[in-house]
């Protein structure tokens, strides 16, 4: 646990995975003033190639070492899904904070296993669905509150990188990235930013999946799907459906979401997150975020004056900034927890399996 005496002056950060998301990881928590002061990866050489190229103070032999260590107050798991869950619970049992990557672990049970032993240890363990830090994201829950009764929820995350038989990843490989791969992969952030925006829970969905590559780089078959179609209902009675795609060709990025409630709709799109697009039967605007017309809850997270965008490392930075801020007992609202994790994992599983057995899945 973070030592009382020394939480105002800084906090000692561990990252375990190098990759494209430990360097961003790596760079929030610089922003947020920590102290990076240890790697750790597959052995002693990844580890020291990982600790020069985050600017690390020193390289852990492994992960056991890094947690032991005395040295760290905050482990960042930025591993391949397969190995969330065990460094995780590791970290946890030993007092560490943690923030996890997303999916939280390939099973659904195990991500509720995770969520009850950072309810049971009382260490902060926050999981990164970065999305929620958009200052329009925050705008749209604001204003959602205002416009009654949601009756449709809809939208899609659309990604190409792995469009081609010459793409492949980790992620593809059930071992690796878990059964689920692009559901867990993108559809988790979905999934979360829907229930954030609106309050509100996906009671019950039917999904439908396909593997549009059968074979990447000439390995076996492809056994995760590349896409999928979901259809829901929510505990307060609206309908709606997602599309989630990993080989939708120019698609790179693309979180869309659109609520339509009582009396107006609004929509958020993360590839043009400075804006929020205002529906109204009487007309329809696109607000375009400035920090002086923003509601409270956004302009926390607006720090810039309008016109200077606001993108994916300032929610990332935002998000870090939250959770180091909850390990000295100041819990912002919004800060995504193993709870959300392991709810996020569930919606996940109930899609898999609906696509699977065929029908409506409870969740
Ligand atoms: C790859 O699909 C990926 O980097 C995800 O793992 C991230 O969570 C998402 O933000 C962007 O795409």
């Amino acid at each position: 646990m973070l030592d009382i005496r020394r939480q105002s002056a800084e906090v000692r950060v561990g990252i375990v995975g190098t990759g494209f998301i430990g360097r961003i990881h790596a760079r929030a928590a610089r922003q947020a003033g920590a102290r990076l002061v240890g790697v750790a990866g597959a052995d002693l050489a990844n580890a020291t190639e990982g600790a020069e190229a985050l600017g690390a103070e020193k390289a852990f032999e492994s992960v056991t070492e890094l947690i032991t260590s005395g040295l760290i107050d905050v482990l960042h798991v930025c591993t391949p899904n397969h190995l969330h869950a065990p460094i995780a619970l590791e970290a946890m049992d030993a007092g560490l904070a943690v923030i996890c990557e997303k999916p939280l672990a390939t099973e659904a049970s195990t991500a509720r296993l995770m969520a009850q032993r950072a309810k049971e240890t009382g260490v902060s363990a926050a999981v990164p669905f970065v999305y929620r830090f958009h200052p329009m994201v925050r705008e749209a829950r604001e204003r959602l509150t205002a416009l009654g009764r949601v009756s449709l929820i809809q939208g899609s995350y659309l990604q190409d990188w792995l469009l081609e038989s010459t793409d492949d990843n980790w992620r593809v490989d059930p071992k690796q990235g878990g059964p689920g791969r692009t559901i867990g992969d993108i559809g988790s952030h979905w999934f979360d930013l829907v229930e954030f925006v609106t309050g509100d829970r996906i009671a019950k969905l039917c999904a439908q999946t396909s593997v549009v590559v059968p074979q990447r780089m000439g390995g076996g078959p492809v056994l995760t799907e590349d896409l999928a179609t979901v259809q829901f209902a929510t505990a307060s009675g609206a309908l709606g459906s997602v599309a989630v795609s990993q080989v939708a060709a120019g698609r790179k990025n693309r979180l869309f979401l659109e609520v339509s409630a009582a009396s107006g709709s609004l929509a958020f799109d993360q590839e043009n997150p400075e804006q929020l697009w205002l529906g109204g039967r009487g007309g329809s605007e696109a607000l375009v975020r400035d920090p002086l017309s923003l509601s409270e809850a956004a302009r926390r997270y607006s720090p810039l004056p309008a016109g200077h965008p606001q993108g994916f490392h300032d929610c990332f930075d935002a998000f870090v900034a939250d959770a180091y801020a909850s390990l000295s007992g100041d819990a912002r609202e919004g800060l995504p927890t193993f709870e959300d994790g392991a709810r996020a994992a569930l919606l996940t599983d109930a899609a898999l399996r609906s696509a699977q057995e065929g029908g409506w899945v409870e969740c």
